[in-house]
């Protein structure tokens, strides 16, 4: 049975605001700040529980190993001797943003038959960069089953950013859809992440029909106000396609295309004289998990969408209106927020039957209420980044991310060498 799973990031023990991400407003604005790690991962977890009392499956991707030794090491360097930008490089907890773990393209769309995945190589910004390794490792143990394919990155120089940048329409999830990767060019203030030879290598790897991918250029203005990936603008679930007017650079030609390949789509769009960029990218609208419930297309919207006068006001009326979007949760994860990681951010979609993944990768209530005592238990209150050298903390937070592991059973994870 196909099943949509959402795979939501752990908040990892390190969770802290040292504004490594050009680009992301949210993450620079807030750089130096005292973050709240044991907040920041029961707040997902809260998210979580919310998502299961909708009828959704769950699942979960663990915390890195933090900091990373092993890329320091590769660096010729430690945690004691390294600047202050390399150390907190090698702390930083954003493997939490799964978002950005993998592209992944359903069973029904790829001409082998298999569920693919291509782990994302985040190339562009070096705290993301060696994400990679410990995403396989999880990648490979949690997708171990032959109904699965899982790929290395895309080498560089060409960046890939995972599902941030690909959506996926679809009559029904179990059913072949169109896929659509979203690509950057160079050029603007802020960098571009997703190089359009790495969507390319994705879909080939994918073994997708290329007559049912679509290639679509970002908007050059999205970018340059904030968007620093296509799901700060975007989002798509089934035939439903939720985006801000200034999302593409070529929306009509993306449009027509759409409408060719899929009549059924119901594009949703938002005007700019109705919510402005600078207001979807400030409340993260987009950044909704625009997911199928019992009620219909329900979108899970951060708190910071019903605090936006604009964007409250435009939800209301689509509703009122009988649009496609049937029903508006919300959800409060402002410290994920804080670093410009909203509900899409935190999760991975995965097709798939939930019978062919590894179970201890999957949730219910009483496995979230064992991690929320671990967290409770083991994760540091605050973190100031100036503190991110204290050996103490270090210690702290490795041992609360052995203390997960081990509470679910997933010691083996990082040992076992799964990097081909
Ligand atoms: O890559 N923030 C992440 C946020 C990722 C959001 N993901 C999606 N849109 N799918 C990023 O910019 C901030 C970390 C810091 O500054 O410490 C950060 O990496």
């Amino acid at each position: 049975m196909q099943t949509e799973i959402n795979f939501d990031g752990i908040v990892g023990p390190s969770h802290n605001y040292a504004g490594l991400s050009a680009g992301n407003l949210a993450a620079t604005h807030n750089a130096g700040r005292i973050s709240h790690p044991r907040a920041a991962a029961l707040e997902g977890l809260a998210k979580m529980r919310a998502n299961l009392a909708l009828g959704l499956t769950q699942g979960i991707l663990l915390p890195h190993r933090r900091p990373d030794h092993r890329w320091l090491a590769s660096l010729a360097t430690d945690h004691a001797r390294a600047t202050p930008l390399l150390r907190a490089q090698a702390m930083s907890a954003s493997a939490m943003w799964a978002a950005n773990a993998a592209t992944v393209s359903p069973a029904p769309d790829a001409a082998d038959g298999r569920c693919h995945l291509t782990v994302a190589n985040l190339l562009t910004m070096p705290h993301r960069s060696h994400e990679w390794p410990e995403t396989l490792a999880q990648l490979r143990l949690a997708f171990a089953d032959p109904a699965f394919a899982v790929h290395a990155p895309v080498p560089p120089p060409f960046g890939d950013e995972g599902a941030a940048n690909h959506m996926r329409l679809c009559p029904s999830h179990g059913a072949p859809g169109v896929e659509v990767f979203v690509y950057t060019i160079a050029g603007g203030p802020f960098p571009a992440r997703q190089h359009p030879e790495a969507s390319a290598a994705v879909a080939r790897r994918h073994a997708l029909d290329p007559a049912k991918t679509l290639f679509v250029e970002q908007s050059p203005a999205a970018i340059a106000a904030g968007a620093f990936h296509n799901d700060v603008v975007a989002v798509a679930n089934e035939r439903v396609l939720f985006a801000h007017e200034q999302a593409f650079a070529e929306r009509e030609t993306f449009y027509a295309d759409l409408r060719r390949l899929m009549p059924a789509v119901e594009i949703v769009e938002v005007p700019a004289a109705e919510v402005s960029l600078a207001d979807a990218i400030a409340s993260y609208l987009f950044n909704a998990q625009l997911v199928t419930t019992r009620d219909g297309p329900t979108l899970i919207v951060p708190a910071e969408a019903r605090a936006n006068a604009a964007v409250w006001r435009w939800l209301e009326r689509h509703r009122a209106g009988n649009g496609p979007i049937r029903q508006v949760e919300v959800v409060d994860v402002k410290q994920s927020m804080a670093n410009g990681g909203g509900p899409a951010c935190l999760r991975l979609r995965v097709v798939a039957d939930p019978a062919r993944v590894d179970p201890r990768f999957l949730v219910d209530v009483e496995k979230i209420a064992l991690i929320e005592d671990v967290v409770r238990r083991c994760w540091p209150e605050t973190i100031d980044p100036a503190e991110l050298a204290d050996p103490a903390l270090v210690a702290a937070i490795e041992a609360a991310h052995r203390a997960l592991l081990d509470a679910l059973d997933l010691s083996d994870c990082f040992t076992i060498n799964h990097v081909a």
